[in-house]
């Protein structure tokens, strides 16, 4: 059996457990804040990471590559490889391009942190950049790579709701609204698999701002 060890208010997480949810693989999750991992599975400290009775692994692209292989039922890649390629290459935009560049807000969107005016000024070009670009890519017709449910909608239903939440709370303006992102959201939460994930991650997240006010 596999365990995914993390977090439910974690994108990266949910990303894991959204495809484990959709593919129909039995898994059971572990509890795991920042912090407390362990250093054999994640050496960098990050979560997610799985057991399997064979081994560890962290890094949820890698992750999810292994449940692909090891599990082929209800496929999240296509058979011909320019097409699994197409797939990867939005995955990348997702979270290279644009959940990478919007994590430097979180401090301050959803922290009480603070990010400074000359930070934010940059972080707002290169989301200009390449909202632009992913805009390029983005199918939405009705999933993110085409007519069949891939790797890119589990990161697309993860990151693109921090996308617009930071940026809306940061600089006042959603910088995927001129995107069909609501709808397509809108269309994905009707899958049972993303409803439990959103409900999980509701509840942790209110768990995690309570552990941050009793330290602080
Ligand atoms: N590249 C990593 C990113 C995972 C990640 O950033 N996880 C966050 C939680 S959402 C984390 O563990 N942060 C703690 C840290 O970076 O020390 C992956 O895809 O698994």
């Amino acid at each position: 059996m596999l365990t995914l060890c993390g977090f439910a208010g974690s994108n990266y997480y949910n990303k894991v457990k959204f495809a484990l949810l959709e593919k129909n693989i039995a898994f059971t999750e572990e509890l795991v804040w920042v912090g407390q991992t362990d250093p054999a599975c994640s050496p960098l400290g990050k979560v997610p990471y799985i057991k399997t009775p064979q081994g560890s692994l962290c890094e949820s692209a890698v992750i999810m590559e292994f449940i692909e292989d090891q599990y082929p039922q209800n496929p999240l890649l296509p058979r011909d490889p320019l097409a699994a390629a197409k797939v990867r290459e939005l995955v990348t935009f997702l979270e290279l391009h644009l959940e990478l560049v919007v994590r430097n807000l979180y401090p301050e969107a959803f922290f009480g942190g603070k990010v400074g005016d000359s930070a934010k000024e940059k972080i707002s070009a290169q989301l200009e950049k390449n909202v632009a670009a992913f805009a390029q890519l983005a199918q939405f017709s009705p999933y993110m790579a085409g007519d069949s449910l891939s790797l890119a909608d589990c990161a697309a239903v993860v990151h693109l709701p921090l996308v617009s939440s930071a940026t809306k709370i940061i600089y006042g303006r959603d910088f995927l609204a001129d995107l069909p992102v609501r709808d397509y959201l809108k269309r994905m939460g009707e899958r049972p698999a993303l409803q439990q994930v959103n409900a999980d991650r509701k509840a942790n997240t209110e768990l995690m701002m309570a552990r941050m006010k009793a330290k602080s």
